[in-house]
């Protein structure tokens, strides 16, 4: 075993609030069989950066895959069964996708976890994401579950108000996280990639986001 692979904190459970929780280097073992489904899903479906109803243009670039997508435009924010730049269907989720989404949702104490949608967001050294709520899932009951690879970047997580204070965590490649119940709506965003390049996924942060959203 390499265990240069594995970090310090491999195996913690932090707790964000009472039903969001951070399990540290969860994804580690399927990281092999994650990356060529992501360059799968890419090649179909390429990044792009979405445009804002507010007239910005996002910095993280995404795309999606499942029956259910989300986009952006001048219009609003909302999932779509078309990926609106091919006019294609999005790629299917794969099943690797599914298993691991389902795995984190069971161990952070949500069973039965059948997420629909999964928005793959991706990160150069200078994108982030700044304080939101999502509120686009027809299903709040069920919990977002996210999984983070490349780059570590500081997680914001604030409360149900936008000006609450926000918590800062530290993510890294391999570590997952669910949010769910009375954390759901809680704001929260993302600073830019920090430290070294990854040495797999280089200058770059990738984060996928399972949710229930038809
Ligand atoms: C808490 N993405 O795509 S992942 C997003 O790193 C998003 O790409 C960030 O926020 C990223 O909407 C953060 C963590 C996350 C995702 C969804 C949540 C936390 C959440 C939904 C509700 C509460
Ligand atoms: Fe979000």
């Amino acid at each position: 075993m390499n265990l240069e692979l594995f970090g310090a904190q491999d195996g913690a459970r932090v707790a964000l609030g009472p039903e969001s929780v951070v399990l540290r280097g969860l994804a580690l073992p399927h990281v092999p069989a994650l990356l060529p489904e992501i360059a799968r899903i890419t090649a179909q479906s390429p990044w792009r950066q979405m445009h804002t109803p507010g007239g910005f243009v996002m910095s993280a670039a995404l795309s999606n895959c499942g029956a259910l997508g989300w986009t952006s435009d001048r219009r609003g924010y909302r999932y779509s069964a078309v990926d609106p730049q091919t006019g294609l269907p999005w790629p299917a989720m794969p099943a690797v996708f599914l298993a691991l989404a389902r795995e984190v949702a069971e161990a952070a104490g949500f069973p039965g976890f059948t997420p629909d949608a999964c928005l793959i967001n991706r990160y150069g050294p200078q994108a982030r994401m700044s304080l939101h709520q999502d509120r686009n899932e027809r299903d709040l009951c069920a919990p977002v579950v996210s999984v983070s690879l490349g780059m570590s970047a500081v997680f914001l997580f604030g409360g149900l108000q936008r000006g609450d204070k926000a918590a800062r965590i530290v993510l890294d490649h391999g570590d997952v996280a669910v949010w769910g119940g009375r954390d759901r709506l809680r704001f929260h965003g993302v600073m830019a990639p920090r430290g070294p390049a990854h040495p797999l996924l280089g200058e770059q942060r990738i984060n996928f986001t399972f949710r229930k959203a038809g």
